[in-house]
This record gives structure tokens, sequence and C-alpha cells, in this order.
């Protein structure tokens, strides 16, 4: 496929245009994860938005996250939408969900939210804002100080949920119940769990706007996948969004490793914030806790014959061994043997990965380019999304391993630096592709460069 790239804009233009982006899709409070496909408020796009307006202002990363955290659910979760009044322009809505109805014990009445959650990366949000807060005046420090106060019960309720609610039996992996929840909807990491979810006769009819944005289709899920998206949520719905109950029943349950290491390092992020800032001891053992028993259910996932790790199907008790972005999960929580770590590492930068000789920027796609399910532009099945070098990024240089990190930070902006700020881009030409002026790649360029 034909594709030439435009010049790449000065690391000043881009900055400023990455600002742009945000400002242009900030309504107030909340941030829309892009301008058309998108209108609302996700929630792990809001906490990359915050760290990338943490650069810009301080108070107005502290909304967006307030925001977010004003839709919790009785029980901790942070739902994965957040709905904005002002906007309609997504299929499935407040409606289609339900949650507001009153019927959902534990939804907020307002704002309207959809009734699953995403990956806990809200904790590397709240740690970048203090950081940001300390190299800004008396009144920054101020306002950050008195953030972390107020969102620390709400953080480790939240986590708390993920421990209890999601990994009820100590496994020490959570559970996604829909793949929205793992952020990466139609990875082939779930197609074998996907297949095994049966469409009931009853479910009523639907019309998808995003194909209506995106227009040439083969870049978002097929229509059957949405059909199964679709039907989850009516299991959901049927059980009125109990917990313990969708844990159980719904069609779909997998234990996600990448959500898992995320909420591991989370844990350990909101540990050392709480022992600097004297929060109580007793949720700091909990999160302590917490990450090492996630650490240990990710690197107890581990193939010994790929050493990628991996996810499980609960339904049917089977690993599924589908190399996917996720295997990496291990280096984000760390918890491998040396050796092992440095061969995860070494497949990481391998010519199957970041390092494959048809790529434009050596970030990692979200499937190996070498593999049979690779798709150059579809979606969460080979496109590079450049929040998730970010992801890399951090976790690396939060490691110590600030060569690689700087290495990625570099790739990354080869990556988005014709100023799209698109969605996902095709790894073999660097096409941007998905959604253009997508908040989470702005807000990663901005912490990249400012
Ligand atoms: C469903 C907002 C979200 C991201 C997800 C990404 C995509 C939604 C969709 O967009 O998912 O939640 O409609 O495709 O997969 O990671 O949070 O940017």
């Amino acid at each position: 496929r034909e594709y030439r790239p435009p010049a790449r804009l000065t690391s000043q233009l881009l900055a400023a245009r990455a600002a742009y982006v945000l400002r242009g899709n900030d309504q107030g409070v909340m941030t829309s994860a892009a301008p058309r496909l998108y209108p609302h408020m996700w929630s792990w796009d809001a906490a990359f938005v915050a760290v990338g307006l943490a650069r810009l202002s301080v108070p107005r990363a502290i909304t967006e996250i307030d925001t977010l955290l004003g839709a919790q659910w009785g029980d901790g979760m942070i739902p994965h939408i957040v709905f904005s009044p002002d906007a309609t322009g997504y299929f499935p809505g407040p409606d289609r969900w339900g949650c507001h109805l009153g019927d959902v014990a534990l939804a907020p009445p307002f704002p309207a939210t959809s009734g699953i959650c995403q990956p806990p990366v809200h904790a590397i949000a709240l740690q970048r804002i203090v950081e940001a807060a300390r190299r800004q005046g008396r009144s920054d420090r101020q306002a950050a100080g008195d953030f972390l106060e107020r969102a620390w019960r709400p953080l480790v309720a939240w986590h708390r949920w993920l421990a209890e609610a999601r990994d009820p039996h100590g496994h020490g992996r959570v559970a996604v119940l829909h793949g929205w929840e793992s952020g990466m909807d139609n990875s082939p990491r779930w197609d074998g769990p996907y297949s095994r979810v049966e469409v009931g006769p009853d479910l009523p009819p639907y019309t998808r706007k995003d194909t209506a944005v995106v227009t040439d289709a083969t870049m978002r899920p097929s229509d059957r996948e949405y059909d199964r998206y679709l039907w989850l949520i009516e299991e959901m719905r049927r059980v009125r969004y109990d917990a313990a109950a969708m844990y159980e029943t719904v069609s779909f349950a997998v234990e996600d490793v990448l959500v898992s290491a995320l909420l591991a390092v989370a844990c350990d992020v909101l540990a050392d914030l709480g022992e600097e800032r004297q929060q109580p001891a007793a949720d700091v053992a909990d999160l302590r806790g917490w990450a090492r028993r996630f650490r240990a259910g990710v690197a107890g996932s581990v193939d010994p014959v790929t050493g990628l790790a991996r996810d499980r199907d609960l339904r049917t008790g089977e690993w599924l061994s589908t190399p996917t972005i996720a295997g990496f999960a291990p280096l984000l929580c760390g918890g491998l043997s040396r050796a092992d770590e440095a061969a995860l590492l070494a497949q990481f930068e391998g010519d199957a990965w970041c390092g494959h000789p048809d790529l434009v920027a050596a970030v990692p796609p979200s499937t190996s380019p070498a593999a049979a399910d690779f798709r150059a532009r579809e979606y969460w099945r080979g496109p590079q999304w450049p929040v998730i070098a970010w992801l890399f990024h951090w976790s690396f240089a939060r490691r110590g391993w600030a060569e690689r990190a700087a290495v990625l930070r570099e790739e990354g902006l080869r990556l988005v630096g014709a100023g799209d700020f698109a969605e996902y881009y095709d790894p073999t030409t660097g096409e941007p592709l998905g959604s253009m002026q997508q908040s989470w790649t702005a807000a990663a360029v901005l912490d990249w460069l400012c």
C-alpha cells in the first residue's frame, strides 16, 4: 500500500499542536477521548489525558480526574465511560447501558455512565500530577496536595474493588468481563473467548455509529464482533450489573494479564505516594499486598515455551497464548527472574516485535508482525498505539531502564511526528488510522516533549 509520510514537524510545533488538540477536545470539566468518534470521557483515556494536561496546567489536570472520580460507583468501580450531557454521537449511549435509570443500585444517577470498567492507570496520573506540581509554584503544589488527600480513598476503593470483585479467588489476575474492559477491544487475544459467546435471539436491534465516522470499516471491529459486544451488555443489564452475578454468569470472562500488571504497578505507585504523604498505614499495607499478589499472578501466567505472559479464559480454564503486546505485561510490573526478564526484553526489542525490519518506528505493535493474526490496519490486531508506547516508556523509566525509555520516546515521536495525533498507526507504512486528534495521543506527545 502506498503511503508517503509528510515531513516531521519541529518539536516546538508538535507540542503546540498537541496542546491545541487537548484544548479543542476540552468540554470544560472533561476532555472527550476524540472529537467525533468518542465525544465522552473514557476512564483510562482520562488518566493519560491528565498526564498530558499536567504539563499545561496542574489545576486542569486535577479537574479531569475529579470529574472521573465523581462518576465512581458505590462499590468502588470506576466506569469505563462517563457520558457528557452535551454529546449524543456514540453508540452504545446511556440508554443502551441503562445504568442511570434507577434500578442499578450502585450507579450514580448523574452523570450517566457505562456499567463496565477499564485498566487502572489512574494512580499513574495522580503521581504525574504531583510530580508536575513539584516543578511549579506554591499554589499548584498546594492544589496537588489537596487533590491527593481527596483522591486517596476513591483510588484505594477502586483498587480494592478490582482485587475483590474481579479476583474473588485470589488468583492474582483481574478478570475482564468484556473486551472493552481490557481497552484492547478486538485484540486477537479475545478471539477464542468471543467465539464461545452465543448471541441470544433476543438481542435488541441497534445501529452502529462508529463506522459513520471511521468510514473505512476495515479499521474497526466487524459487525459480528459488535453483536457480541452488545450481547454482553444485555447479559449484564439482566443482572442489574451486580458484580458477583456478572463474574459468575457473563459469557465472556478472562483473566487479563495486562490489566493485572497495571493494577500491581498502580498499587505500588499509590502506596509510594501514600507513604510520602502520611496516608493511613492500613491502606498502604493493603496496596502493597495487592501489588505482590498481582505481580505474582502475572509472573505465574508466563508460557514456559514462549516466555510471554498469558491471559486465562475463566469459562474454560484454558491459557490463551496468542502473541500480543499483553504478553510483555511482566516488563511493566516486574516479578520475573533476572534471566527471564532479560529474555523477555530481548524479545520485545527483537525482530518479531519492536525490531521487526518492516516497522517505520521501533515501538511495540499491538500484535506481532511475525504472527499469522497480524493485520497492519485493523485496530488492536496489529497497529501501533502511541499511548501504549508511552505506557511502556513510562514503565521502563520507572524501572530504571533510562536508555530503553529514551528509545521508546524517540521512536514514539517518530511515529506521531507529522502531527495528526491519530488513534493508531499502520506499523509498516506509518499511516495514521482511526480517529484523528485523539486526546491521549496528544497527551503522550506533550509528556514526551514538555
Ligand atoms: C470502546 C476511547 C476508547 C479507548 C479504548 C479503545 C476504544 C471504545 C470503542 O476507544 O474503545 O470502549 O468504541 O471502540 O479500544 O481503548 O479507551 O479512546
